[in-house]
C-alpha cells in the first residue's frame, strides 16, 4: 500500500468519522462509525458499474464509511484490496469474487484478524465455509433455468424442429458464468429440437461479444446459428453489432437471449431486437448494508441471501417498464 493510498484510506477514515457522528441514517443516530472495505472486481459492464453506484448510495444512505477499491478485472489486486482493509482494521469486508478459486489463504487472514466477510454478486470455491459470514447476490442457476425455458417457450410458438445454439459466456470460472450455463442446459435438457454447437467465452466484455460473434458466424454462416445464448447484455450487444453489419435481422433471422436487463438491451427488446433478457440486478447496496448493520449489532444473519428478479420478454407488454437506472 503506497503513501498515498495510505493517507487517502486515512482521509477516508476520517471522513466516515466524522460522518458518523450523531448522524440520524438508516443505521440510528448515535451509532459509531463503521468503515467496510469494499473490493470491487472491475468495471466491465453498465451491470459493474451500476453495482458499484448501488454500493456507494447505500453506504451514504446508512451513514456507513466505504473504502473502495476497483481491482480493474484482476485477482491479485483484489487479495491486495482485502489485505489492505485487514490493516486497516476495517469492521467489514465486502467483496465481489472475480472467479471462485484462490482466496482461502486471503480470507484466513480476515478471519484470524477478526474481520466478517460477505460475498456480494459472486460467489467462492471453499471447502471452509466459515471463512466468509454471508453471500448476498443472484441466483443464477436459476437465471440460467429462465433462459432455458425461454427458448423452449419460443420452440413451442415457432414450431421449431431443431435449433443450433451458440453461447457466448461470462468470465471463465465465475459463479455467473458456471451457474448460467449450468441452469440453461438442465432446462434444454432432453429437448432433441435444441443443440449446442459451442460455447465460447467473451469475458462479460463487449468488445470480446463481438468478436465471439465475428468468428462464429464465420464458422457457421447465417444459416448454421438459430440462437445466440448471451451471459449479459454488453457482449449481447456486441454481438447485435455482427448480425446488423453480416445483414441478419437480429431476433428474426437469430434469437437473442441475454441476461442482466441494461436500459441499451431493454431499448433493443422493445424495439425487437432481442427476444429474451433474464433480470441480474446490480442494486445490491441496502441489502448489504442491511446485513453489515446488522452484523454490527450481533444479530445473526441467512449465509445466502437472494434478490428478486424476473424475466423480461417479447412476449411481453414493457411499455409499462420504469427505466433500469443502469
Ligand atoms: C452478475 C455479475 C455479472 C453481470 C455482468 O451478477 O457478476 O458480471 O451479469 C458483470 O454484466 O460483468
Amino acid at each position: 500500500m503506497t503513501m498515498k493510498h495510505r493517507l487517502l484510506a486515512l482521509l477516508l477514515l476520517c471522513c466516515a468519522l466524522v460522518a458518523g457522528c450523531g448522524r440520524t441514517d438508516k443505521a440510528g443516530a448515535g451509532a459509531s462509525a463503521l468503515v467496510v472495505g469494499f473490493s470491487q472486481l472491475g468495471s466491465e459492464s453498465g451491470w459493474r458499474i451500476g453495482n458499484t453506484a448501488s454500493m456507494e448510495q447505500a453506504a451514504k444512505d446508512w451513514g456507513f464509511g466505504l473504502m473502495l477499491e476497483n481491482a480493474n478485472q484482476r485477482q491479485d489486486k483484489q487479495i491486495a484490496a482485502i489485505r489492505s482493509f485487514i490493516s486497516y482494521q476495517v469492521d467489514v469486508i465486502v467483496f465481489s469474487p472475480i472467479v471462485q478459486t484462490g482466496w482461502d489463504n486471503v480470507l484466513n487472514e480476515a478471519k484470524k484478524a477478526g474481520i466478517p466477510v460477505i460475498l456480494m454478486d459472486r460467489m467462492i470455491d471453499t471447502g471452509d465455509d466459515t471463512l466468509y459470514t454471508a453471500y448476498i447476490g443472484a441466483d443464477f442457476l436459476a437465471e440460467g433455468r429462465r433462459a432455458g425455458e425461454f427458448l423452449k417457450r419460443k420452440a413451442d410458438a415457432t414450431g421449431a424442429e431443431h435449433m443450433n445454439i451458440v453461447e457466448i459466456t461470462g468470465t471463465e470460472d465465475s459463479t455467473p458464468m458456471r451457474d448460467r450455463q449450468a441452469g440453461f442446459m438442465e432446462a434444454i435438457a432432453g429437448d432433441g429440437r435444441f443443440e449446442v454447437i459451442e460455447s465460447v467465452s467473451g469475458d462479460f466484455l463487449r468488445s470480446k461479444g463481438e468478436e465471439c460473434m465475428r468468428d462464429l458466424l464465420k464458422r457457421y454462416g447465417p444459416e448454421g446459428i438459430d440462437v445466440v445464448y448471451s451471459h449479459n447484455d454488453e457482449m449481447t450487444l456486441g454481438a447485435l453489432k455482427v448480425l446488423d453489419e453480416a445483414g441478419l435481422k437480429p431476433a428474426e433471422d437469430v434469437i437473442l437471449i441475454s441476461v442482466d436487463g441494461q436500459q441499451e438491451a431493454i431499448d433493443a427488446l422493445k424495439a425487437g431486437r432481442v427476444n429474451c433478457i433474464v433480470e441480474c440486478t446490480p442494486n445490491l447496496g441496502d441489502a448489504v448494508m442491511a446485513l453489515v448493520d446488522a452484523l454490527s449489532k450481533g444479530e445473526a444473519i441467512p449465509k445466502r441471501n437472494h434478490p428478486e428478479e424476473t424475466v423480461f420478454t417479447e412476449f411481453d407488454d414493457l411499455s409499462g417498464l420504469a427505466p433500469r437506472g443502469y
